[in-house]
């Protein structure tokens, strides 16, 4: 095989329903097949309609991925060919594999747009990916496990925090909350490492901006009967204007595009609980298809490619 045959680029991420019709099924995928009430239906449907009925997260995605490959195929390394996979909505990380297979590619790259690892998240695309290339019998996959210690997604995060600190009158006065998808507490006892991870990127951006007021919570927790890590990023602004808080900066480091869980979670439901308890609330701007995030994905990419073999 040539070595610049295209490499697979295999861009996964959350995926959201397109159109009010399919938040049924996407809900219904996201429980690993069991219907939602109606009553947890209609809560998930008002708060798409509260943002604008659909998410922008589809687009987004597609911005990031395309962004991203465009780099890849002008910076004179191998060439690559764009998948997109998503894990709870079409085309499915399955159905990515499957048309990378068709297409020939032997050799695969994938990475997940989230930074953190987690068994529930990050190693569930993985195992999506890896099933299917399995019994296919190809392409080889080289996985991302993670990225938040990237220098340039960590100087990006701190650019954002500095210009979200200089929305108030008195940045050295603001709490940075950095935040991150809470997940069920049960992950705890298989050793994951996505709570140290959170920390560590946080730590890494405060050190870099020597913030003295920052701290950490969950957010977006789901409500499944089960206990979920914790503090709660709600539970957390009460906890901070108990004590004498009055200027928070939120930045939900483990999300990297506007969608409902920054559009809803933080921008509707925590400016309400920050209303009520006088606190002004500010967030950071997400990443997007900022051409620097893009930058960074490429060098996680290229990192990932140079250290080759599978999995
Ligand atoms: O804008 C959009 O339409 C999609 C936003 C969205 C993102 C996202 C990211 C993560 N999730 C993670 C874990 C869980 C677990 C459950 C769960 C449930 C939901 C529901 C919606 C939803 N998530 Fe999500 N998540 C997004 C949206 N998520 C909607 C269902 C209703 C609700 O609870 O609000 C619980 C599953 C269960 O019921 O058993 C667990 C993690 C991430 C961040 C990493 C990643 O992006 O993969 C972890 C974006």
């Amino acid at each position: 095989m040539s070595s610049q045959s295209p490499l697979g680029l295999l861009v996964m991420a959350y995926g959201t329903p397109r159109s009010r019709e399919e938040i049924l099924p996407y809900y219904t995928h996201i429980r690993r097949g069991r219907a939602p009430s109606a009553e947890q239906l209609d809560d998930l449907t008002r708060r798409y309609e509260s943002i604008g009925g659909v998410s922008p997260l589809a687009e987004i995605t597609i911005r990031q991925a395309e962004g991203l490959a465009r780099l890849l195929n002008e910076d004179g390394g191998r060439p690559v060919q764009l998948y997109i996979g998503l894990k709870h909505a079409s085309p499915f990380i399955e159905d990515a594999v499957e048309a990378m297979h068709r297409d020939g590619i032997e050799e695969c790259v994938g990475i997940v747009l989230a930074p953190h690892y987690s068994t529930m998240s990050i190693q569930s695309y993985q195992n999506s990916a890896k099933a299917k290339a399995e019994q296919l019998g190809g392409p080889k996959l080289r996985l991302i496990d993670n990225w938040h210690m990237n220098p340039l997604f960590l100087d990006l995060l701190a650019d954002r925090v500095t210009e979200g600190l200089r929305r108030f009158s008195q940045p050295d006065k603001v709490t940075t909350v950095f935040s991150a998808h809470s997940l069920p507490e049960r992950i705890l006892t298989v050793g994951d490492p996505y709570p140290a991870q959170l920390r560590e990127s946080g730590e890494a951006v405060a050190k870099k901006l020597g913030l003295v007021h920052y701290d950490f919570a969950w957010q977006s927790a789901g409500q499944t009967g089960e206990p979920w890590l914790g503090p709660d990023i709600l539970d957390k602004l009460r906890e901070l204007a108990q004590n004498g808080i009055d200027n928070v900066l939120s930045c939900s480091q483990g999300f990297v595009a506007d969608h409902l869980e920054v559009l809803y979670d933080i921008d509707i439901e925590a400016q309400a609980v920050a209303k009520e308890l006088g606190l002004h609330l500010e967030r950071t701007r997400q990443l997007n298809d900022d051409p620097a995030f893009l930058k960074a994905l490429q060098s996680v990419v290229r990192e990932r490619e140079s250290r080759g073999e599978a999995q």
